[in-house]
């Protein structure tokens, strides 16, 4: 089993005023000529092609079906197993220095991205994952400008112009029915499911389910979807993330914080994006989604270097 490093945390710093000091350092002094001069690793000026990779982890332990986690709940004495892990992404776009950006342009590759929607699995079908997928996906490739970066943003969830159609037709990756609700819902843009173990062996296993999707949809199958009263797309941005170097890792301990995952305070066991369910606002928040008037800080999603 490979470690998460425990340093594997960005401070969020800046370290990006160094270089623009350096270049404007040359100036207009007509005696610096080798200054002109190509440096041997300057980037290409063409399109790059990017490997955008994610991981799913539970604090340093990276997540997976075949094991059991603990140390969760407000008494830090609950441990589960997942149950399903997987999420949709899109709008990933790449930030420079100057806070511009250049989008990701996905590559089109079966059954993982199309049309812009890229779908990240971390379930493989063993343990009590079940209702999941024998293959895993923690990349998504594409091409971007040229030039140097230092943060990252990206749309977790399906966009409206695609969530409200038919899951049974639509193509891979939005043809999974296990991560469809309904046309008026539309998909679930992340299914991070588990099982509680349970404090004596046999007992029932409470299940915690965290479903986010768009809710309080209007229209009618036959006219579609107009709108959405909470679309609940969580946009992740990280500040200090080097493609190269770097992986975006969804911590499933950060997701769901201290909430008694063990016993269900209302609605459906877990979080299905209800307005009123108790386990919504803690993990909700933890992803920067507002509900109600609040503006929380994500800490779900962070930067991570790639073990060696
Ligand atoms: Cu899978």
């Amino acid at each position: 089993m490979t470690q998460l490093p425990r340093t594997w945390r960005h401070a969020a710093l800046a370290t990006t005023s160094v270089l623009a000091l350096s270049v404007a350092a040359c100036g207009d002094n007509a005696h610096h000529h080798d200054h002109d001069e190509p440096t041997p690793d300057a980037p290409p000026a063409g399109p790059q092609a990017v490997s955008l990779r994610f991981a799913a982890a539970v604090g340093d332990e990276p997540a997976t079906c075949d094991q059991v986690f603990t140390g969760f709940g407000p008494n830090a004495d609950i441990s589960l197993q997942f149950q399903d892990l997987r999420f949709y992404v899109h709008d990933i776009e790449f930030i420079d220095a100057q806070g511009g950006s250049e989008p990701l342009a996905m590559d089109t590759v079966s059954p993982w991205q199309n049309e812009g929607v890229a779908l990240l699995d971390f379930e493989d079908q063993s343990g009590l994952c079940a209702n999941g997928t024998t293959d895993l996906r923690s990349i998504v490739t594409g091409t971007r400008a040229a030039g140097t970066y230092t943060g990252l943003r990206f749309t977790l969830g399906v966009p409206f112009e695609q969530n409200h159609q038919d899951a049974s037709l639509a193509a891979a990756p939005l043809n999974l029915t296990s991560l469809f609700w309904n046309w008026q819902g539309g998909y679930k843009f992340a299914r991070i499911d588990t099982s509680v173990e349970p404090v004596n062996p046999g007992d029932p296993r409470p299940v915690f389910n965290f479903h986010l999707g768009s809710t309080g949809c209007d229209g009618s199958p036959a006219g579609g979807v107009t709108a959405c009263t909470a679309d609940n797309l969580a946009v992740i941005e990280l500040t200090n993330f080097d493609v190269e170097a770097d992986q975006v890792v969804i911590d499933y301990r950060e997701l769901v914080g201290a909430i008694d995952l063990a016993v269900n305070g209302g609605g459906p066991p877990g979080c299905m994006s209800g307005t009123t369910d108790p386990e919504c606002p803690a993990p909700f928040a933890n992803l920067g989604l507002a509900m109600g008037d609040n503006s929380p800080a994500m800490t779900a999603f962070v930067a991570a270097p790639v073990s060696p």
